[in-house]
Parts: structure tokens; sequence; C-alpha cells
């Protein structure tokens, strides 16, 4: 009998969580930003560990903010924590306890979890050290503790011999050969925003979201129509750039990104519209996906 299951990967915006699953699926499928609360939605990411399967899913961070979109993404995140065979929590080497105090307040169910420390590529051996053992009083609540670093010295077995250990006895839930369950065009949707997020300074980016009106898969290129929504006239000049050139490289980035995945080549063609204060009221919100009830 193989193991299978999901496994929902938490901790505060900006702890790695979107990184370690590209760094583990090999692939860049998850949009991953050093501006915190990038990623909006809960998506499963596929990682096969000999003849077992992991279903990650990656979720927006675990945060404290009062906006109504905030509200979807915090929503998304405990929808997760509740409804998974075992946990990941993230928490960077260098942020205090209180952000996993207050994760394991929250884990009313009580799922099980592995806490990983991430980003010790950041600080000394001894840090890390240190920071385990303050860690060790909860030591009773987790099922083990990880450091990790996905840019040096952690091998991908020594979190899935962990994570698979965990996990029930249970048949796959995908076929092997998939790498997650996003569409295309959301994942392509998902490239566009990270580029928005790299290229546009200040608050635009959590102001902005995009469309994938048409993605047209033609014999030997797609043809990717997309459209970038804000929420204020003066964002949408930011966001063109002077001569066009902020949309420009937006696009290029995007499609780079597109064209690595899918191995094909890409024509991305970017309009820029004004939806009025969507990410002020329920309608706006609904109208581009997020349900806050
Ligand atoms: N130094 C270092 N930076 C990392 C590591 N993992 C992620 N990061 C960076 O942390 C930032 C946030 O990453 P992201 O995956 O978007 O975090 P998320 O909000 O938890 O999904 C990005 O700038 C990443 O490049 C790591 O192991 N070491
Ligand atoms: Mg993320």
């Amino acid at each position: 009998m193989t193991k299978c299951g999901y496994v929902s990967v938490l901790g505060r915006p900006n702890a790695g969580k979107s990184s370690l699953l590209n760094w583990l699926v090999g692939d860049k499928i998850a949009m991953v930003s050093h501006k915190a609360n990038a990623t909006r939605k809960r998506s499963n990411i596929i990682v096969m560990h000999n003849d077992d399967q992991i279903v990650f899913v990656d979720t927006p961070g675990l945060h404290e903010n009062e906006k109504l979109l905030n509200q979807f993404m915090l929503d998304e995140a405990l929808k997760a924590m509740g409804d998974c065979d075992l946990i990941l929590f993230l928490a960077p080497v260098t942020d205090k306890l209180t952000h996993y105090e207050s994760f394991l307040q929250k884990n009313k169910k009580n799922v099980k979890h592995v806490l990983l420390l991430t980003k010790i590529d950041n600080v000394s051996n001894d840090e890390v050290l240190s920071k385990m053992q303050e860690y060790e009083v909860y030591a009773d609540r987790y099922e083990a503790a990880i450091p990790v670093s996905i840019k040096k010295a952690t091998k991908h077995a020594d979190i899935l011999d962990t994570v698979v250990d965990l996990l029930p006895e249970h048949p796959y839930l995908f076929d092997p050969e998939i790498m997650t369950t996003e569409h295309l065009r959301d994942i392509f949707k998902e490239f566009i925003r990270e580029s928005i997020f790299d290229n546009i300074s200040d608050e635009i980016p959590y102001e902005t979201d995009v469309i994938i009106n048409k993605v047209d898969e033609k014999e030997d290129i797609d043809v990717i129509k997309a459209t970038i929504v804000v929420q204020k006239g003066t964002q949408k000049g930011m966001i063109i750039g002077k001569g066009a050139a902020a949309i420009k490289r937006i696009g290029k980035d995007a499609r780079l990104k597109i064209e690595k995945l899918t191995g094909r080549k890409a024509y991305l063609e970017l309009f820029v519209s004004v939806k009025k204060g969507w990410t002020k009221n329920k309608q706006g919100l609904k109208e581009l996906g997020y349900d806050v009830d």
C-alpha cells in the first residue's frame, strides 16, 4: 500500500512557503516574492517521493490584517489548516516564537505538524542550534523539527522522508505524472502577478489582480491575452510606466517564466483596466474570484 495525503504548508507571510514548494517539486509553479502577502489562494503542489505521493497545499500567510482581501487570504489558510493530514509549519530561524505559539492556538483540531525552521543560510550554526533549543519547550506538540534552507545544505529527502512517515496509507489521490492540480491559466496568472510584485513598488501590487482573458495554443506558440486590474486611475499609469516601460518589463518577465514552464514559445499581450476600489468591497472581490462571507 502506498502512502498519500494532504500536507498544508503554513506560516506567516514571507516565511518561505511557496519557495520551499517550488524547490521540492523542482519546477517553478508557485509565485514567490520578497514582499509579504503575495500568495492569495490555496494551490496543490504534488510531489512523488519514492512510491508515495504528497499533496502539498500552498497557502497565504497566517497574519492579522483587517483588510477585506486579507481576510479572504487568512480564511484560505485556516481552511487548509483544518482540512489536511499533516501541517508543515514554517518559521524563519530569526523569528521569535510568537508566530508559532499563535499557530498552536489556532490549530484547534490539533492536526499533527512538523516544524521547519527556514532560511538557516542567513545565520550561523550556533544560532540555529540555540533557536532549536528554544522550540524544545514545545517538543511534545510537534512531530519533528527540521532546520532547512533551500539555498544550501538541505536535501529534499530530509523533509520528504519525515513527511511520508506521518502520512496515512492511501492510494494516490492524483495522477503521479502531474505536478499541480492548478490549471495552466491560473499559473500564468500567478506569474504575471509575481512580475507585478517584482517591478512595481509600494502598495500597488496589493491592489492589483490579473484576469486571463484567453489562452490560444497555436501549433508553435501560446498566445495569451490578460488584463491587469487596478483600483485607481493613477495606478493604471504606474503599471504602464513612462513610454510603456513598466508594462513591457512586466510582460517580458512573465513571458519568460511561462516559456520556462511550458517549454514552448509564448506571446503575451497585456491590457490594464481600472475597477474602482475592487479590494474594498465584497462585490468587487467576488468578481475577481475572492469570495468573502
Ligand atoms: N535566504 C533565504 N531566503 C529564502 C529561503 N526561502 C525563501 N527565501 C526568500 O524569502 C522570501 C519569501 O519567500 P516566499 O516563498 O514568497 O514566502 P511565502 O510568503 O511564505 O510564500 C523570498 O524573497 C524568498 O526568496 C531560504 O531558504 N533562504
Ligand atoms: Mg507564498
